[in-house]
């Protein structure tokens, strides 16, 4: 069955099962899972509407017409032009419809002056989040997304291993970046995922560092935390490089990380839930000495969207099963001194889980 058919039908059991009558999707990953569409959110009004009963549609601007006839699965298209004011044309069309008197799950990340003013417009309408809806469906990974985030992932294991040869010790942190962003296009990446972390010497302990003007010495861990996109398909790594030898103590600590992950991944297997992987990682570092440098959730699910469901915390009762993707990277952060992550996506299988990642984990020197 053709997939956009699928999602919908998917989409309206729940809608039914919420009392909705209609579902509002804004320029998102939620816009382009259902409908094939892709675009980036800007001030002028993009809307896919699905309807409970009846065909959804767009409402959309001339100029991206074309573009939505070429790339959508959806075929009824309302445009309006820059001299028209789009919240009457929705107005107008929601009327001939039958829906100015419903209740709408709107996605998530609409802008607020755009749902304001639908709002203000429409004033019978009722609003709730998509939110947890849509994201139970988009949690469960088809074949052709794992595969896309396998060749997404395979795109940044490459790059791991180009960045190997070409760190060394005198380049700055956003060197390294630039050559990292180059080599992933260069494998057929529409671009970075997210942000690009290249945190050196001290500023591998700040787990949300970018990337600066720091030069990388020698005898200092390097962290390189970094995603591809592929048709969409995020992919996110980290892998902590030392450039030059390390002390006893760089050693130790990596060495705990490492272990750390791998027990992650050993622990992930459908019908447990996701807060025991986050405990069995958490209490292997407390053990070992370390439970207060490891100061965030141990993963996140990844698709379409680089952070989604699931989540893999201390609070996450999710029930993990086959088709779910998400990552696995703990890290110990010792402020003013250095920072190690590891991070491998896993997607669960029937049996536990497979990696996406095929680098290696060992402590690896560079740059000599
Ligand atoms: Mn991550």
């Amino acid at each position: 069955m053709d997939v956009y058919k699928f999602r919908l039908d998917q989409i309206k059991d729940k809608m039914q099962e919420k009392d909705l009558d209609a579902v509002m999707l804004f320029p998102s990953a939620n816009l382009y899972y259902m409908t094939g569409f892709e675009t980036s959110a800007s001030e002028r009004l993009l809307l896919a509407v699905i309807p409970m009963d009846g065909e959804p549609f767009f409402i959309a601007p001339k100029l991206f017409e074309g573009q939505i006839r070429k790339e959508a699965s959806i075929k009824e298209i309302i445009v309006w032009n820059d001299e028209e004011n789009p919240y009457h044309i929705l107005r107008s069309v929601l009327e001939e419809k039958n829906l100015t008197d419903s209740r709408v799950a709107v996605d998530d990340t609409m802008w607020a002056e755009q749902l304001l003013h639908i709002s203000q417009t429409i004033t019978k309408l009722s609003f709730t989040q998509l939110g947890q809806l849509i994201n139970s469906i988009r949690e469960i990974k088809s074949q052709v997304e794992i595969d896309l985030i396998k060749k997404s992932s395979s795109i940044v294991d490459d790059v791991i291993e180009e960045m190997k040869k070409i760190i060394k010790p005198g380049m700055t942190e956003i060197e390294v970046a630039a050559l990292m962003e180059y080599e992933m296009r260069k494998r057929g990446s529409e671009g970075p995922a997210f942000e690009t972390i290249v945190g050196s010497g001290f500023n591998g302990a700040l787990p949300h560092y970018n990337a600066g003007e720091r030069v990388i010495k020698s005898g200092e861990f390097v962290v390189l935390d970094f995603g591809a996109t592929y048709k969409g398909y995020c992919s996110d790594t980290t892998r902590t490089l030392c450039v030059g030898e390390p002390t006893d103590k760089m050693e130790e600590v990596y060495n705990i990380v490492k272990k750390a992950q791998e027990i992650g991944i050993k622990t992930a297997k459908p019908g447990i839930k996701a807060k025991e992987i986050d405990k069995a990682v958490r209490s292997y570092i407390e053990q070992k000495g370390y439970g207060e440098y490891f100061t965030h959730r141990t993963g996140h699910g990844l698709g379409l969207q680089v952070h989604e469901e699931p989540y893999i915390s201390g609070i996450s009762e999710t029930v993990l099963q086959p088709g779910m993707v998400f990552s696995i990277e703990p890290g110990i952060y010792l402020e003013g001194e250095f920072g190690v992550r590891i991070e491998d996506i896993v997607v669960v299988t029937e049996e536990g889980c497979e990696r996406m990642n095929k680098t290696s984990k060992d402590l690896t020197v560079i740059g000599i």
